[in-house]
């Protein structure tokens, strides 16, 4: 694994625990973790479970006793990290989103089709599939519960950037992380919209905004502000393939919102809701039932028939955000065990760089609808 931070410690309980709670064919074996720091990476590689340290991730990607690289860095290391990891016959994931422009994503779909000819896997962490009522409702929508599809709408909230003197860290450096709000959350709900829906966003219009301009300098530095280079938030609208249409909202201003991850799909036939903040739950309504009793009702979804559930607790014990790192793991795991693709792929995760540029390119021009190129 390269990096350690948030997304390494979660990335890391996931492969502690996928093989522990599923029978898999193969078991990950946490060789060893990379970061600059070397202090730091030996104290993380030591809480996290891994075997070894390295202070520089082509060391890791080197080694023999290494298979498969997990990426955990900020955006702009991802698609050099991957691209060299792929090259040298490992298999690899890597969070979301995967790039910082499409450029970099195509090289790194690119690769990772090469790859895929000799054998290897590659798959982009959004997680949120993962989630067990997110998976139901993915398999309720192809079993056709909700018929042809005509909103998709869906809203990712947080609020740690409400303060101003919240620091200038690196998600809110255009450099380091590509966009802010946009690429951080917004890529979660287009992949999810287009995972759920089966099909690709193929025009946006957008507006985005970066509210509080400027931010203190995270250390050693006190009194000083430096420039925020991007999206406090961004709201777009887009079409499906289909004709179905979406609204997305991401923002990091939303007060009191803390990881609320919310959608709501109608359909010809019913509607799905789903709120990360309730994450065992999803709501149902069946239109095509009487009207005089039909409505949404709430799906508690802990039962051992639903996606990741036979493996886990006894109906309504419920799981967590966590669950969907282990879930994640496992699911690579088996692609790799089966020699089959893995999904989201890098093209899923390219298709989801496309549509955020189309937003970015949308939002500079107010709102302007923009083309979403679609692959034949
Ligand atoms: C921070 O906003 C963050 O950690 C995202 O980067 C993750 O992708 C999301 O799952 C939780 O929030």
């Amino acid at each position: 694994m390269v990096g350690y931070a948030f997304m390494g410690a979660a990335h890391s309980q996931g492969w502690r625990t996928a093989g522990r709670v599923f029978d898999l064919p193969l078991r990950p074996r946490l060789a060893a973790v990379a970061g600059r720091d070397g202090a730091a990476v030996r104290a993380a590689a030591a809480q996290h479970g891994w075997a070894a340290a390295e202070t520089d991730w082509r060391a890791l990607v080197a080694r023999d006793d290494v298979q498969l690289v997990d990426i955990c860095t900020p955006g702009d290391s991802h698609a050099e990290i991957a691209v060299a990891a792929l090259d040298a016959g490992k298999h690899v994931l890597c969070e979301k989103p995967l790039a910082n422009s499409v450029a970099e994503a195509e090289a790194m779909a690119s690769a990772a089709e090469r790859a895929r000819a000799r054998g290897q896997t590659a798959m982009v962490g959004f997680n949120y599939r993962r989630v067990p009522a997110i998976a139901y409702a993915r398999r309720l929508i192809a079993e056709g519960r909700l018929g042809t599809l005509r909103h998709l709408r869906l809203a990712y909230l947080q609020d740690w950037l409400v303060d101003p003197d919240f620091p200038l860290t690196w998600r809110l450096r255009r450099e380091h992380a590509g966009s802010g709000a946009l690429g951080d959350l917004g890529a979660h709900i287009v992949d999810l919209a287009q995972h759920l829906a089966g099909e690709p966003v193929t025009g946006v219009s957008a507006l985005a905004e970066t509210f509080v301009r400027e931010r203190p300098l995270p250390a050693g530095d006190p009194g000083r502000r430096g420039r925020v280079t991007v999206d406090d938030a961004a709201l777009f609208t887009g079409r499906l393939a289909s004709g179905a249409l979406a609204s997305f909202e991401a923002t990091r201003m939303a007060a009191g919102r803390k990881n609320a991850l919310r959608l709501e799909i109608n359909g010809e036939r019913g509607s799905l809701a789903f709120d990360m903040e309730r994450l065992n739950e999803l709501s149902f309504h069946d239109h095509t039932e009487p009207p005089a009793s039909s409505g949404f009702r709430r799906i508690l979804v802990t039962e051992p028939d639903h996606p990741y559930l036979d493996a886990w607790w006894p109906p309504g014990h419920g799981l967590g955000y966590e669950h969907t790192f282990v879930h994640q793991a496992r699911d690579l795991l088996l692609a790799v065990a089966g020699g089959a693709p893995a999904a989201p792929s890098f093209a899923d995760g390219l298709q989801v760089q496309r549509v955020l540029a189309a937003v970015e390119e949308s939002a500079e021009k107010n709102a302007v609808y923009t083309p979403v190129p679609v692959p034949a």
